[in-house]
């Protein structure tokens, strides 16, 4: 059982003041309005409700922490979460270049949105979400060059691949990568750029994106003994 199936919601942030006092490491889910963040979260976590998916562009407005750990979320879901014991966040951050939202609300988000990425030092890694239909639009690169010079790591994962058919999947994975890859620092080094393919719809790199995020917040290999190990003396 994946680590992330324990997300619970642990708090809705509209102000840089409000973010968790916790030091826990987290990672951030980012995309455009209506690519598919919180549907992803959902998926990966298991839970069909845990982060609001909508088909009303710009539904996710503040930014929506999920905890892992802290709780037995599958015996007592009803028992509090124990903050001290909570092992990293996930962070639904609101969709970006939703053009009905107006300025001030706009400017608003955006601060927000570009403060958190590059000054939060906990956070470990950006997961960018893009449609696979239309990556790296202009807003899709300007949040990943304001979070490349923090050094960390980010995760594009490109979903809705159910709309394409297999070359095109092919085609549009292969141009990615050559995106990520043109990037490099003053010395010629590449960032430490990922992608992958994704379908909420068909189930699509579940497993791949499982692995990554839980490496990228330091859970991978640390699962818990009693979903993992048989008691001793079980019969299997
Ligand atoms: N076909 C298909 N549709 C998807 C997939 N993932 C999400 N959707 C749909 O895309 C729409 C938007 O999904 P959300 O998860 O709400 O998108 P979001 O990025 O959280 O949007 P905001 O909260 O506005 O930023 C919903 O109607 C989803 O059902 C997928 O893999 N395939
Ligand atoms: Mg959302």
């Amino acid at each position: 059982m994946s680590k992330l199936w324990q997300a619970r919601f642990f708090t809705t942030v509209n102000h840089l003041r409000d973010l968790p006092r916790t030091s826990v490491p987290e990672i951030a889910f980012a995309g455009r309005s209506n690519a598919g963040k919180s549907t992803a979260i959902n998926i990966l976590c298991n839970q069909k409700g845990l982060a609001f998916a909508s088909k009303t562009p710009g539904r996710t407005q503040h930014i929506n922490f999920f905890s892992i750990g802290g709780a037995h979320v599958a015996m007592h879901r009803k028992d509090e979460t124990n903050v001290d014991e909570i092992q990293a966040l996930i962070a639904d951050l609101p969709g970006y270049g939703y053009a009905e939202v107006s300025g001030d609300a706009k400017l608003h988000w955006q601060r927000l949105l570009g403060d958190y990425v590059q000054r939060r030092d906990q956070l470990a890694a950006l997961v960018l979400i893009m449609d696979a239909r239309r990556p790296f639009t202009e807003l899709d690169i300007q949040m990943l060059e304001w979070f490349a010079p923090t050094g960390k790591p980010i995760h594009c994962i490109l979903t809705k691949v159910d709309k394409l058919n297999r070359n095109e999947s092919v085609n549009v994975l292969r141009q990615a990568q050559a995106k990520l890859d043109s990037y490099v620092d003053e010395d010629g080094e590449g960032f430490p750029f990922t992608v992958q393919l994704f379908s909420a719809l068909k189930r699509i790199g579940i497993d791949e994106a499982t692995a990554k995020i839980e490496e990228l917040i330091g859970l991978a290999g640390d699962a818990d003994a009693p979903d993992d190990a048989a008691a001793p003396g079980t019969d299997q």
